[in-house]
């Protein structure tokens, strides 16, 4: 290398804080040095690498096994859609008709009619539906697909996020009356909910969109919420829309009723969950360190690192040592931990412990001749840094009952951050001020869309928080379940200009 050339170096460690204004940053260190994503030279997409899709793994075979519980079956319908298909439900195709992706030409020659990539897979999948449904005795069709989908969004993309092309699960079900539909869209939530409390350690607000956010091709959408504390980020985390009968009158989808013999529409309803899971999990659960994966989800959950190997130890008792600790990682692997023996020579175990730190392994154990004279092994948590000595008598069980603290502990910090910034007032002012204290508002809302556009526009401020753009206002971001309070008759809506009466606390926001 010629002397005035300067080696390009990556440092190993994440250097950029996890805080507001170098959060982006942060981010992206995180995601490249942990090995979770390739950056990729078409805008928008990237690669998914073994340690991120790990994750959407466990997510999938949690959330397959529980669907088919309920009486789902997988399907996969092709990825292209008809213009004529496509166009088919226009109404509500036309606000998101900017980001369909069409394929044109093959080789040189222009197609005779442009190809859509799908975005969603209602126009595909529901003339299907319509020929499979003749009879009550079709009911109900729950069908689900695992795929990818396009949506050219021209909004600045981040990686897991906001993707240009993602993968997730649509389900698509047909029932014969409204009831059922409607308790299989909970039932649905209740899952994704699951998938982020249980398995992302993540907690979230479940509830209803309003009007203004709701699936417009719907009767109601119902989603689960999650927020960033890093930024005072709100960001839906799945949704389960109830269509009602508009698709079913939309596509013919009808069957007989035995009693009558008239032609019914059929119920339906969708539901899907992305791998902005990924991201979430990232933004919630990573420090300065970088990642800090919950044990549920990640695919090593322990990591071994053989240590006080120095110049002076004879050469058998370094074989001692990686033969106790090849034994190690078999005991546990055979307790049920996920674990890994870095037994690497080129590596000292400073370099591993930056190494596994960084991509967020939740355990290291540490192994030495002192160690393995004592029976004992150091473990330390990647979540709070504490380290303590264990025997090695009774280690499966030792490190298993850590791993669920470590998981239960991440909820707890995670959980008690969402409720110390989830706050409720009735005053506009107050609702302001909290939003700019990075806050997750409960007000009064009437429900109206125009009103909810009123409040997304007199909160934004003129300060600008981001490259060119103005502090973002507050969106809707659910009607929660469960309310903060009784709304007591005669309050009315949060919107100073607003003279109606509310109809329910809605929980408001800036958000992803
Ligand atoms: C983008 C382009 C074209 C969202 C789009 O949420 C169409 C659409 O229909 C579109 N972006 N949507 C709504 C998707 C609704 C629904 N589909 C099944 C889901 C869950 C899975």
């Amino acid at each position: 290398m010629a002397d005035r050339e300067v080696k390009k170096v990556t440092r190993l460690g994440v250097e950029a804080k996890k805080e507001p204004d170098t959060l982006a940053e942060w981010y992206s260190q995180t995601i490249t040095k942990a090995e979770m994503i390739e950056y990729y030279d078409v805008s928008g997409c990237y690669i998914l690498r073994p340690w991120s899709f790990a994750i959407w793994e466990a997510i999938t075979k949690f959330f397959d096994t529980e669907i088919k519980k309920l009486g789902v079956e997988n399907a996969y319908f092709p990825i292209f859609v008809s213009k004529q298909a496509l166009e088919k439900e226009k109404t509500h195709i036309a606000d998101f008709a900017p980001e369909v992706a069409w394929v044109t030409k093959s080789g040189q020659s222009e197609l005779s009619e442009p190809i859509a990539v799908r975005p969603t897979s209602e126009t595909v999948m529901y003339p299907a539906y319509a020929k499979w449904i003749q009879s009550h005795r079709d009911l109900p069709l729950k069908l689900n697909q695992w795929c990818n989908v396009v949506r050219w969004e021209f909004k600045h993309p981040t990686p897991f996020l906001r993707t240009r092309e993602f993968l997730w699960q649509e389900g698509h079900s047909a029932f014969a009356t409204r009831d059922e539909a409607v308790a299989e869209v909970f039932a649905i939530l209740e899952l994704y909910a699951r998938i982020y409390e249980e398995l992302l350690a993540i907690p979230v607000v479940r509830g209803k969109k309003t009007e203004k956010e709701k699936f417009a091709g719907g009767d109601f959408t119902t989603t689960v919420e999650a927020y960033i504390s890093a930024n005072g980020r709100a960001i839906q985390g799945a949704t389960s829309h109830h269509l009602g009968q508009n698709f079913s009158k939309m596509f013919e989808i009808v069957y007989e009723d035995p009693d009558s013999q008239e032609k019914q529409f059929v119920f339906q309803n969708s539901w899907g969950v992305t791998t902005r899971t990924i991201g979430v999990v990232i933004m919630v659960h990573g420090d300065n360190k970088g990642l800090v994966l919950p044990p549920r989800v990640a695919c090593v959950q322990a990591v071994i690192v053989p240590c006080g190997v120095t110049a002076s130890l004879a050469e058998d008792k370094k074989t001692e040592l990686m033969k106790k600790c090849t034994e190690l990682k078999e005991s546990l692997t055979k307790a049920g931990v996920k674990v890994r023996a870095d037994l690497r020579d080129n590596y000292s175990p400073g370099w591993k412990f930056n190494h596994w730190e960084l991509k967020g392994v939740p355990l290291r154990i540490e192994l030495g001749p002192r160690d393995v004279k004592q029976n004992q092994v150091v473990v330390v948590r990647r979540d709070t840094a504490d380290k303590k000595t264990v025997s090695q008598e009774g280690i499966g069980k030792t490190i298993m009952d850590l791993l669920d603290t470590i998981q239960k502990d991440l909820y707890a910090k995670a959980k008690k951050e969402l409720d110390s910034n989830l706050s409720t007032t009735e005053d506009w002012p107050d609702f302001i001020k909290k939003l700019d204290n990075q806050k997750l508002i409960q007000a009064p809302f009437c429900g109206v869309i125009h009103c909810e556009d009123n409040i997304k526009k007199d909160s934004a401020r003129d300060a600008v928080v981001e490259e060119g753009a103005p502090a973002m206002g507050a969106k809707g971001l659910c009607i929660p379940f469960q309310q903060p309070q009784e709304l007591k008759p005669g309050t009315k809506c949060i919107h100073p200009k607003c003279s109606k009466e509310a109809k329910f606390y809605t929980m408001f926001g800036r958000s992803y």
